[in-house]
């Protein structure tokens, strides 16, 4: 047998860990972790090593299918493009650009030659009918960032060199982190808690919390409330003064909006004991300068922009922002990012109470009624899975049967993809070149050739939408590119010199280490030289929260072994990992569930029912159920309608109230 190893980087999350891979012909046997990765060293997480499965899932697409007389057929490369483009001038002829919409998901991401493509395509139909992730996840972030700092996409990341790190709503443990990413999590925490602290908290005590020195398990959405309180406290002693003075705005302002948070107010909001909350003032004095970061524990719930500006103002109070042992900024990743940053005006015609978000998008919550009214008659779906991510998700597929058009890339029969009038049959990431620089590895560059040959009819996504622009007149490929020969080699070379990288030391090295934090060069690029620390539209929405109460309320959670929905489905391995509502022992006995039965979640929008995981690790009043999956689809219980947030179109995934009650067969046993 011709067994050999390669290396390369693996593309399910964007972590980018080197891996190496076991490959017999078209086979790929197994996934191990590159000992040699400068800056994963070894390190492999539970999905990766699945690449194997995922690779060689029962569901990969191997052609590309046209929808005929209702049914998905397997059709050649040449009559499904043609048909597609032919639909969409139609659609745009009869209909006008802004009835061709597109969506992008999370894995388009991580397809770093044929994401530009795709996007050179939505550019060149000029329709403002986009959306993406974006506004799922961490729209709030972009929101309080632009306020602050002028600046949407300057976010932080926390210092190596830390001594008091303080998690809200993440687990990097198991994700990663998102606004912040962590590389090799556990050794990450480690090294921060034996150089100071780490706090983290979260209604449940999570494997990050395990790995902390200290977690605070407050009552779910009450986030706001503890920071207020943290905030008021530090500005009244331990507050960097000096440097407030003259490197801030706002101060007073700040000061009077957090007022009212004393210690009662904190704690009666936040069901923790005083002591605790006094604790991590304390520390925070201590410790001088802090990370205070969060994930979508917070930036999904009712309180997410509120709280997310009151991490901000922790962090500059503090003193801790661009400076070493508190968190820094990535120039680059700045400069890459903000050109694309724009704030349009209103929300798209069905939706108009909408914003329209800074990426220069049209908020997720939109798109069902966007399409029901007609004013969307085709769609692009790339590398996303909209019919596990989007809330409702009745309507929602109601509304995509609908359409005239929809196109799926992807690399498996998604439930998406199932409805789809045209599947795009992509190449998987071991059977395509990747050229990754920057992203949230911060300046880093990763480089794989492909693994493996594509197999069956199988094409890079770049080369299908290049293919599908030179039907519609447009030429996507970066200059001097010719759509018929080009290779994925060539592809990158055009990348690395586009990002001033050197190909061949790409290409002979394999990655390239990010480099060095730079400290002290964000306060010239403020707005006057100073942090907005009190914008007024923050300062009001804290005025008008409503402090949550003790009701059972769900609460978000990724799934350790799948990647929102790709490898949900256990990709044919017998170990699968099922949807399960964790809940706490005493939260269920008084409604009669018990461990390991099937249980009926319900929220004002929907039910789905889950096997019950009765588990003492997540607080009363919480229960959690992972997204992604298509038979237990916990979005039943979310809405695009109610409780969408006005400033950033963001839906509620954290903290919907809802009720937990035993199935009939469960009651009958
Ligand atoms: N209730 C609830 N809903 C949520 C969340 C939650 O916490 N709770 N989380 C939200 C979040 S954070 C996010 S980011 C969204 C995710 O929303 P999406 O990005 O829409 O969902 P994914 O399941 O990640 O979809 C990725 C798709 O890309 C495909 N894919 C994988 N690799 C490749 C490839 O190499 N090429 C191509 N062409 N396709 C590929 C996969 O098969 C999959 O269909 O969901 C959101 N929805
Ligand atoms: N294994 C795996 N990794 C992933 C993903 C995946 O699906 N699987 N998805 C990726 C994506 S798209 C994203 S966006 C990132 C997200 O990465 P994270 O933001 O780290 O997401 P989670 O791991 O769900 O952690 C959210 C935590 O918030 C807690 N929480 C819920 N509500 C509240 C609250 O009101 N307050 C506080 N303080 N905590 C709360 C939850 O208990 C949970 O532990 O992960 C990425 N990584
Ligand atoms: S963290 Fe896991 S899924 Fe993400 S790149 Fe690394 S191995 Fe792949
Ligand atoms: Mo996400």
């Amino acid at each position: 047998m011709a067994r050999s190893e390669r290396r390369s980087y693996c593309r399910i999350c964007p972590n980018a860990c080197g891996v190496v891979l076991t490959v017999d012909g078209e086979r790929v046997l197994a996934a191990r972790g590159d000992r040699e990765h400068p800056r994963t060293k070894g390190y492999l997480c539970p999905k990766g090593r699945a690449l194997p499965a995922w690779h060689h899932h029962p569901d990969r697409l191997d052609h590309p299918h046209r929808r005929i007389d209702g049914a998905l057929a397997p059709v050649g490369w040449g009559d499904c493009l043609d048909h597609l483009a032919g639909e969409l001038t139609r659609v745009r002829d009869t209909w006008g650009a802004p009835a061709i919409a597109v969506y992008r998901g999370m894995s388009a991401y991580s397809d770093t030659l044929g994401q530009p493509v795709a996007a050179g395509l939505f550019d060149a139909l000029e329709s403002p009918s986009r959306y993406s992730v974006w506004t799922l996840d961490l729209p709030c972030a972009a929101y309080v960032a632009g306020l602050i700092t002028g600046h949407p996409l300057l976010w932080p990341a926390p210092d190596e060199a830390a001594s008091l790190v303080v998690l809200i709503g993440s687990n990097p443990m198991l994700s990663h982190g998102h606004a912040f990413s962590l590389d090799v999590p556990r050794s990450t925490l480690r090294a921060w808690a034996r150089q100071g602290e780490v706090w983290v908290i979260d209604p449940r005590r999570t494997a990050t919390a395990e790995a902390a020195t200290r977690h605070l398990a407050p009552r779910p959405g009450s986030d706001y409330a503890l920071l207020a309180y943290l905030v008021r406290e530090l500005l009244r002693d331990g507050a960097d003064e000096e440097y407030l003075a003259r490197q801030a705005s706002g101060v007073d302002a700040l000061r009077a909006a957090v007022e009212p948070f004393d210690l009662a107010r904190a704690a009666a909001c936040t069901d923790l004991p005083e002591g605790e909350i006094v604790d991590l003032l304390d520390a925070i004095r201590r410790a001088g300068r802090v990370a205070v970061h969060t994930g979508t524990g917070v930036t999904m719930s009712a309180a997410a922009n509120v709280a997310t500006w009151l991490v901000w103002a922790l962090n500059i109070v503090t003193g801790s922002h661009d400076r070493p042992g508190g968190n820094r900024f990535d120039p680059g990743a700045m400069d890459a990012f903000s050109a694309a940053a724009r704030r349009g005006a209103g929300g798209p015609p069905s939706r108009p109470e909408l914003p329209r978000f800074i990426m220069d998008e049209y908020p997720c919550a939109a798109l069902c009624d966007e399409i029901e009214s007609g004013n969307v008659r085709a769609l692009l779906v790339v590398s996303g899975n909209p019919l596990t991510a989007f809330p409702n998700p009745d309507r929602l597929r109601r509304a995509l049967a609908r359409l005239e058009v929809l196109a799926v890339a992807d690399v498996v029969q998604t439930p998406t993809a199932q409805l789809a009038t045209h599947v795009l049959a992509c190449a998987g990431q071991l059977e395509r070149a990747d050229c990754l620089v920057g992203g949230t590895i911060g300046t880093a560059v990763e480089y794989s050739p492909a693994v493996v040959a594509a197999a069956a009819e199988r094409r890079p996504m770049w080369w299908v939408f290049a293919e599908l622009g030179r039907r519609l007149g447009l030429d996507l490929l970066p200059g001097g590119v010719d759509g018929a020969t080009a290779t994925d080699e060539d592809l990158v070379e055009r990348r690395a010199t586009a990002f001033d990288v050197d190909v061949e030391v790409v290409r002979r090295e394999r990655h390239l280490p990010p480099r060095p934090p730079v400290y002290g060069w964000v306060q010239e690029r403020l707005p006057a030289g100073r942090w907005q620390l009190a914008p007024p539209e923050l300062v009001d929405q804290l005025a008008t929260l409503v402090d949550p109460g003790p009701g059972l309320v769900l609460i978000p959670a990724r799934a350790k072994h799948s990647f929102n929905s790709v490898l949900a489905d256990g990709a044919g391995r017998e170990r699968r990992e099922r949807p399960r509502l964790a809940m706490h022992p005493s939260d269920a006995a008084s409604v009669g569930v018990r461990d390991g039965e099937e249980t009926r979640v319900s929220s004002a929008h929907g039910s789905v029912c889950a096997v019950a995981h009765l588990d003492v690790r997540i607080r009363r009043g919480a229960v959690s159920l992972s997204h992604g999956y298509a038979d237990a689809n916990v979005n039943h219980l979310t809405s695009e309608q109610v409780e969408v947030d006005r400033y950033t179109g963001m839906v509620r995934l954290s903290g919907v109230p809802v009720d937990v009650t035993p199935t009939d067969q469960a009651r009958a046993r």
